[in-house]
């Protein structure tokens, strides 16, 4: 029997090209995102190309009633989620403190932090159910250090940081492991988010260097999933080679 992967957000970007990295390894995927047109074509695609079970999973992490009810929806053969992966998550502008929008800010506080929150409290008991699982949690370098007009985004993901060690010790009695993935720049829809839908300021930010690419997100996600059974990855940091730390990059412009 494959093992059961559980990615949120794997419309795009990093969660996208986990859930393709899961598949070549052979896991059964549930995967999610709130657009479900390209939540399909996802599904599709990986069971094109793997011999692999794939279930579309439909919601909002930020709605409560959603997250459980599907959660709930899981039938038997599907409750036995091996990994979790926490990865939906957005920012939201990027200006100074005193001139943000609040709605940016709730939404990445709805999303990066109680959405995570909701996910993993409905999929948690399932794992503490198998006494094993392994939850994966998609923080960023922005968690670590603070950067200019970063202030909410960098503290959602500080929170989740945070929330990452709280599990890892609450759920070790139920040999449950908890990894904590921090990157730095990748080239995704991030950034597209980040400005509301500027594509030119967006690839901007990309200019000058080489980021990231969501597979190199998605091979360190998978090397942390893929330790023995008694190896837990605790944190891991990746950046691209010309990123020295959340504010400092080589940039030959
Ligand atoms: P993308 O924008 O490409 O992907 C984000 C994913 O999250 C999409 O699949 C989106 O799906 C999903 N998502 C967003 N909001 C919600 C929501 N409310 N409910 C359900 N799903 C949601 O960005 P990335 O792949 O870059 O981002 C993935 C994670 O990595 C995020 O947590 C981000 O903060 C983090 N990160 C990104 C970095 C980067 O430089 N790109 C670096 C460090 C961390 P849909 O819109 O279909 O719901
Ligand atoms: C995304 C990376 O450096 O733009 O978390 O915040 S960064």
């Amino acid at each position: 029997m494959n093992k059961i992967v559980l990615i949120t957000g794997a419309t795009s970007g990093f969660g996208k090209s986990s859930a393709f990295k899961f598949a070549e390894n052979k896991y059964d995927l549930i995967i999610t995102g709130r657009r479900k047109e390209l939540l399909t074509k996802v599904a599709g695609d990986i069971k094109e190309n793997f011999n692999v079970k794939v279930l579309t999973l439909n919601f909002d992490v930020r709605n409560l009633k959603e997250v459980e009810n599907a959660i709930k929806s899981l039938p038997a053969e599907w409750q036995k989620i091996d990994v979790l992966v926490n990865n939906a998550g957005l920012s939201a502008g990027l200006s100074p403190f005193d001139e943000c929008d609040i709605d940016d800010w709730e939404r990445m506080i709805d999303t990066n932090v109680k959405g995570l929150l909701y996910v993993t409290k409905c999929v948690a008991p399932l794992m503490i159910k198998n006494s094993s699982g392994h939850i994966i949690n998609i923080s960023s370098i922005a968690g670590k250090e603070t950067y200019l007009n970063g202030n909410v985004y960098c503290a959602s993901k500080s929170a989740v940081d945070t929330l990452s060690k709280a599990m890892r010790v609450d759920l070790l009695k139920h040999n449950i492991k908890v990894t904590n993935i921090s990157p730095g720049a990748a080239e995704t829809e991030f950034s597209i988010v980040r400005f509301h839908g500027d594509k030119e300021k967006a690839g901007n930010v990309y200019k000058g260097y080489t980021p990231l690419t969501p597979d190199d997100v998605a091979d360190t996600v998978f090397y942390a999933a893929s330790r023995p059974a008694n190896v837990n990855i605790a944190e891991i940091t990746i950046t691209p080679l010309a990123q020295g730390s959340a504010f400092y990059y080589n940039k030959k412009v």
